[in-house]
């Protein structure tokens, strides 16, 4: 039997071994926002953290910026299929912000300006895996990706990494967000392709 295998061409190329599967690469950079993009003055703005007990820690931006900053490079890849490879982005570790923070919730919220909601478990935004990124490429992040910050989670599906992103709430259960309160999946692992439930 001559096995040949077909030919794809002009298709995406989904049998990347660097990408998830079935998603396909891109240079550019689409933006995929639920809603209008919110212009948040950095004066203004601020990130929180909300533990079970109600204790709210805080940093504004001037101390948001004085604390370590990382840069990153990672994969990112969204649940429509595109990936980009080797992103690069400069942002506080998760790690960073939690060390004053005492919960014994798994849980969290993350709460956006405009709204977005998405939930992502603790271990997931620790360990050096998450970040509060401000810069993407060397530049501030443009309003339209996110700016001043947003959540990145690189590792799982990137409606995780919320835009815009003003604080995190400490949940004791797992609860939907957003886009998980309308199929998406509770986890949304890009290696297990868990998309929609
Ligand atoms: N606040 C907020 N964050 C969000 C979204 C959104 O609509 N609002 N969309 C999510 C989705 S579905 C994706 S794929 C990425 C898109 O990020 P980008 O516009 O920078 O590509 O942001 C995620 N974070
Ligand atoms: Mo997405």
């Amino acid at each position: 039997m001559g096995i040949v295998s077909p030919g794809f061409f002009g298709r995406p190329r989904r049998d990347d071994p660097g990408l998830p599967p079935g998603q396909y690469l891109t240079e550019g950079f689409p933006v995929l926002s639920a809603g209008p993009t919110p212009r948040i003055d950095p004066d203004e703005w601020e990130f929180t953290i909300t533990t079970e007990t109600g204790q709210v820690h805080r940093w504004s931006w001037t101390e948001f910026l004085a604390l370590k900053q990382d840069d990153v490079s990672t994969d990112i890849h969204c649940v429509t299929s595109w990936s980009k490879l080797g992103t690069s982005w400069r942002g506080v570790s998760l790690d960073t912000l939690f060390e004053s923070v005492e919960s014994d919730c798994e849980f969290t919220m993350a709460h956006s300006y405009g709204g977005y909601t998405t939930n992502v478990p603790l271990d997931d935004l620790l360990g050096g895996k998450a970040w509060i990124a401000h810069e993407f490429d060397g530049e501030a992040l443009e309003p339209a990706h996110g700016g001043p910050a947003r959540l990145l989670v690189p590792h799982l599906y990137f409606w995780k990494s919320a835009k815009w992103v003003r604080g995190l709430e400490m949940l004791r259960q797992d609860e939907p967000g957003f886009w998980e309160s309308n199929g998406y999946h509770m986890y949304g692992d890009p290696w297990r392709e868990e998309r929609y439930w």
